[in-house]
């Protein structure tokens, strides 16, 4: 077997659950308070911004008030002692990775703590609300939306991440469901390409077949134990 050099990581929402951030899908989640199609989307947007608005500044506002798990410092660790390639492209839009000390991070789905404004497309770091449309520092156009990717919308970077799974000798994915694409083909773009594929997951996710081992329980139990295994802890 080639020697383990490369590795991209895709993290879900599984990952900041026991920071006390609300997944999608669990009983109670997300999905479960408020209709995707209502609140993440362009069209439910156009339709209500300010339900949308006041549902980011609710989750902006949330996370701001946590704080990383052990499994978000495991991945740190990793990522400042592994010496080959290595990208940590999570779904989440909060901001634990870096909190935790990552670096090499990549939001496919955006981040909570960037505004994004339509008029200049300036992308302000923003941690307070929108609901009272601030002016765009930049341009002064009261025109700032969250800076997430909604369904129906392209996710960000999608060449840099091809480009990693192309190189990856490891695949691994951490707390998602694997319901939501692009993200949830990734594991047999990696598995095509060679790639090693383990899953580190609470429960059997929608894509675990495609795994080459997928190993259950709360990942600031599996993740730290995975880390330490790799870093020959
Ligand atoms: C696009 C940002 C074109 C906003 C999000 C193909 C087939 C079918 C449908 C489609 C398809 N292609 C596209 C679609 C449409 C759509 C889609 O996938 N729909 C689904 C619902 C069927 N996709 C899109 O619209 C995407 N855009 O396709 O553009 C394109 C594509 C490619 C290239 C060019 C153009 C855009 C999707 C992004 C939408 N924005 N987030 C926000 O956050 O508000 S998605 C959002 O939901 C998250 O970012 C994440 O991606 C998803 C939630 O999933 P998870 O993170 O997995 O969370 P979930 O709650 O589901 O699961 C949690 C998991 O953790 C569970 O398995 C649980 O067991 C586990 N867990 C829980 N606790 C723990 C744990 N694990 C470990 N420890 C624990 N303690």
């Amino acid at each position: 077997m080639a020697p383990l050099r490369n590795i991209v990581i895709l993290t879900g929402a599984g990952i900041s659950a026991e920071s006390g951030i609300d997944t999608f899908r669990s009983a109670g989640g997300l999905w479960e308070q408020h209709k995707v199609e209502d609140v993440a989307t362009p069209e439910g947007f156009a339709r209500d911004p300010d339900l949308v608005l006041r549902f980011y500044d609710m989750r902006r506002a949330a996370i701001q008030t946590k704080t990383p798990n052990p499994a978000h410092e495991a991945l740190a660790k990793l990522d400042g002692a592994w010496g080959g390639e290595l990208l940590i492209v999570t779904q989440n839009v909060d901001d634990l990775h870096e909190r935790a000390g990552a670096t090499r991070v990549l939001h496919m789905h955006g981040e909570h703590l960037n505004a994004w404004c339509a008029a200049c497309d300036a992308r302000p770091r923003w941690t307070e609300p929108l609901i009272h449309r601030p002016p765009c520092p930049a341009c002064g156009e009261p025109a700032l939306r969250p800076d997430v990717v909604w369904f129906g919308e392209v996710p960000y970077e999608m060449d840099r991440i091809h480009a990693a799974l192309r190189e990856a000798d490891l695949f691994v994915s951490i707390g998602t469901s694997g319901a939501v694409y692009p993200a949830a083909g990734f594991v047999r773009n990696a598995r095509s390409l060679g790639a090693q594929t383990l899953e580190l997951n609470l429960e059997a996710s929608q894509g675990s077949r495609w795994f080459d081992e997928t190993r259950l329980g709360p990942a600031s139990e599996v993740v730290p134990a995975w880390v330490d295994e790799l870093l020959g802890g």
